[in-house]
């Protein structure tokens, strides 16, 4: 009896010991998937006005207002990628990617927003990045805006919520298929339009910083969203030659239900609505239009409030077909989770500001305290959040091709970054799921190449895998232990839990590594040999 239980037990463990062998083989990115590394202008360049460039809204928000910057900073040098970008090629060529993501400042372009008036030292500057990645075959990704809108559009027009801006940004978009897309095949119109508009126009958050809550947001919206179909039939008409793709990216904080009712199932559903289908359904649905949620809710909000009509404006059907199915990729920025439930009382101004982005929506998002945190008051690791997330775009729009274009962790420094390595590994992981789920997830694409100014946070939080000594005169980049890891997973196209080696201090994490290996094999045979 006990002989029989001592083999069964040795089989069970033998089975166990097998699983986790081919687990392990599983867990790895197809060949063809692409893996990226991401930064964007503002953020990195610094030369706010080198060479002829114009001030941006960026410049000028940090210029006039530096107590809205956490650390009263400013991105007028930065990481001085202006002078440095072919040491910051080299960075990204050391960590073996086959894109790097990166956008393109208007104002060096466009000094004052219009085509008449082209930057040539500007050009020089984008021209010299593409050519020298294409010199080790890496795929530039370019995002067209990433914030930082010419101050002289801002002052002139009223930014994005005037719809002159439509024709203006085509231009904008023009010049650069004229003058990169010979070499760039891959483009992206926007970078997360939710930040564009409810974050520059409805509160004092992204530059120009407007609180008018609710209203300029929805025109931002509007225009955006007629400026990226503009963009995307003029790259495919007139550009059909350059045989590019061109996509959008989208942002979301991945909602899940507070608590398990019908309740908080439908708050998951609206926050998904109010911030990827506010963009995304326009493009990507078989009907077209804003989400139904959207139109219904602001409609009925903005006649209780006295407006004469809904806040949201109404597309044509013209226009509705015109931005219908604008997209190749469908580009998705992610770094953490929200718990949702509803607002109950929609009037309820104690909670939300009437009328505001907020408001409309009705859910009233938390975080788990039990989810790790990071360097930013905003971002826990929640892992499974991602897989959540894809799945959700994969029924909402019919499975399309996804690119993770922006996935990443903060924190307040130092080289041994254990918890930005196990945070790529662990979102990685769950992709993984995603894509064994079904999802079409073609690439990845990791925030952020070296520490940027992070916006209002100014210099406070880091997420870079290249650290930067901000201090020292060539602004010194230095591989983070997340590098090295990060270039492992590149290479092998698998996560990588091994990563103690990187460590400086390494006692004893090989032979522990050796142990549990041996244990495992001798478990295996054992469990053979008995069978
Ligand atoms: C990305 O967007 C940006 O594309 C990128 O430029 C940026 O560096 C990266 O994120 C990291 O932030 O709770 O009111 O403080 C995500 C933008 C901006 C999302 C800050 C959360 C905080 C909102 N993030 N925001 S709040």
């Amino acid at each position: 009896m006990t002989n029989l239980l001592g083999y069964f037990l040795r089989i069970l463990i033998g089975i166990v010991g097998i699983t986790s062998l081919v687990t392990c083989q599983l867990s790895s990115f197809p060949e063809d998937f692409k893996f990226g590394i991401g930064t964007s202008s503002y953020q990195i360049e610094g030369g706010w006005n080198a060479d002829g460039k114009g001030e941006s809204i960026w410049d000028h928000l940090t210029h006039t207002r530096p107590e809205s910057i956490v650390d009263q900073s400013n991105g007028d040098v930065t990481t001085d990628s202006y002078k440095n970008w072919k040491r910051d090629v080299e960075l990204v060529r050391e960590l073996g990617v086959d894109i790097y993501r990166f956008s393109i400042s208007w104002p060096r372009i466009l000094p004052n927003g219009y085509k008449n008036h082209i930057n040539k030292a500007g050009i020089d500057y984008y021209n010299n990045i593409i050519n020298a990645l294409l010199a080790y075959n890496i795929t530039p990704m370019v995002t067209i805006y990433h914030w930082d809108l010419p101050q002289k559009l801002q002052d002139g027009l009223g930014g994005w919520t005037n719809s002159e801006i439509v024709d203006v940004y085509a231009d904008y978009a023009e010049v650069l298929f004229e003058q990169f897309g010979d070499r760039v095949k891959m483009w992206t119109t926007f970078n997360e339009p939710w930040h564009i508009c409810e974050q520059a126009y409805g509160q004092h958050y992204m530059a120009p910083s407007f609180d008018i809550p609710g209203i300029p947001i929805y025109l931002c919206g509007h225009n955006l969203l007629k400026a990226h179909a503009k963009v995307y039939h003029m790259y495919k008409l007139k550009f059909k030659h350059q045989k590019g793709t061109i996509g959008i990216t989208a942002d979301i904080t991945t909602p899940h239900p507070l608590k398990h009712n019908e309740h908080d199932y439908e708050a998951v559903e609206r926050n998904f609505q109010f911030y990827i289908g506010w963009f995304m359904h326009p493009i990507y649905s078989k009907i077209g239009n804003y989400p139904k949620v959207m139109i219904e809710r602001i409609k009925e909000l903005s006649h209780q409030q006295g407006f004469s009509k809904s806040r949201l404006p109404s597309f044509t059907d013209h226009e509705i077909k015109l931005i219908q199915n604008t997209s190749d990729f469908f580009g998705i920025n992610t770094y953490t989770s929200f718990l949702v439930t509803l607002n109950d009382d929609d009037k309820n101004p104690a909670k939300h500001r009437v009328p505001s982005f907020q408001h409309d929506m009705g859910v009233i998002e938390t975080q788990d305290e039990s989810w790790d945190k990071s360097g930013s008051p905003w971002l826990r690791v929640h892992p499974p959040g991602i897989r959540h997330m894809l799945n959700w775009i994969r029924k909402e729009y019919d499975n399309p091709v996804v690119y993770v274009t922006e996935n990443g962790v903060s924190d307040k420094g130092g080289l041994n970054d254990v918890k930005r390595v196990e945070y790529f590994n662990s979102y990685l992981t769950s992709i993984l799921n995603a894509m064994n789920d079904g999802c079409n997830v073609r690439g990845y694409i990791a925030w952020s190449l070296m520490d940027s100014y992070e916006w209002k946070a100014g210099y406070t939080e880091k997420f870079g895998l290249y650290h930067v000594d901000f201090k020292s005169p060539d602004k010194t980049r230095t591989p983070k232990m997340s590098a090295k890891v990060y270039k492992n997973i590149v290479k092998t196209h698998k996560v990588d839990w091994n990563y103690m080696p990187y460590v400086d201090d390494k006692s004893g994490t090989t032979s522990t590594k050796l142990s549990i290996l041996l244990i495992c094999i001798l478990v295996t045979l054992n469990a053979f040999k008995l069978s």
